[in-house]
């Protein structure tokens, strides 16, 4: 079968442009990556192609993701581009048997190579793979509300977590683990994958001050639907911060605390903190 014939190429061609529609990907901002099942690779095998042999350095190491395939969007690609010239703009990489190199397989027809935060998202992939192997899909995006907050409140997760839960019931339902910041750092290296991986141990979702953030989930509906639920709640913030620096009234630590019997979650109580006043962003 071709890959752009499958049903994940399909998801995942639709999703760039879902997020280029959103305005999450002005310019070539944002990227995305899917690791592949065994039998999707098998299904695609015949339209894959291992002639060049040539292999690139990944800029960290892997080992729990050796010999795996992965679609990665292309470095300096635009999303709003993929859904009509997929193979121009997406790229198959298999990893190699140590998991420091990779080769291009598939795709990027005209050049290329895969995302410049290829970093980020295989080692984002490796510590999902870990705590759970059935989570495939690592997001990128540059959402302005996010990124809006990363200069209004302190970049500590705990407090970023509680203001987003607060805008909206169903933040603490799909994301009861919370998320977590990482301060400014220079993008596209090992370093910045380091930090996100380290939230991305136990978090979903992981906000890059100043730039953006990452998502993951068990397949592109998850992905997607994580940065969409998180950017909605920081728009609400934004526009509450807008007018005021404190509420009038809130969801409570009680209220959230209702929350976890009849929707089968245990919402983390370090975020659950009590509040010494109404001002946004003070614990
Ligand atoms: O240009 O978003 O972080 C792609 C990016 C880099
Ligand atoms: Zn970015």
């Amino acid at each position: 079968m071709k890959v752009v014939d499958t049903a994940f190429a399909k998801s995942f061609f639709r999703m760039c442009g879902d997020g280029f529609y959103q305005g999450w990907h002005e310019r070539n901002g944002g990227n995305l990556s899917y690791r592949l099942k065994e039998d999707e690779i098998r299904e695609i095998w015949d339209d894959l192609n291992f002639e060049s042999g040539r292999q690139y350095d990944i800029g960290t190491f892997v080992p729990t993701l050796a010999g795996e395939f992965f679609m990665v969007t292309g470095s300096g690609k635009y999303m709003r581009n993929i859904p009509d010239a997929p193979e121009e703009n997406v790229c198959i990489v298999k990893l190699d048997a140590s998991g420091v190199r990779y080769q291009i397989v598939w795709g990027l027809t005209n050049g290329g190579k895969p995302t410049s935060e290829l970093p980020s998202h295989l080692m984002n992939l490796e510590v999902c793979k870990r705590r759970d192997p059935n989570i495939r899909v690592v997001y990128h995006a540059h959402p302005a509300n996010i990124i809006a907050l990363t200069y209004l409140l302190p970049l500590d997760g705990e407090i970023f977590t509680r203001e987003i839960f607060e805008m909206a019931t169903e933040c603490p339902v799909v994301f009861p683990k919370g998320i977590g910041v990482v301060p400014w750092m220079v993008p596209g290296g090992k370093d910045i994958a380091v930090a996100t991986s380290k939230i991305m141990e136990e978090q979903d979702f992981a906000v890059w001050a100043h730039h953006g953030a990452f998502a993951c989930g068990t397949d592109f509906d998850m992905a997607f639907g994580l940065m969409h639920t998180v950017e909605k709640a920081a728009e609400v913030l934004i526009k509450v911060m807008s007018v005021t620096d404190k509420k009038r009234q809130t969801i409570s630590p009680r209220n959230f605390r209702a929350l976890n019997a009849p929707f089968g979650i245990d919402i983390d109580e370090r975020f659950l903190y009590d509040k010494k006043s109404n001002v946004i962003g003070e614990r």
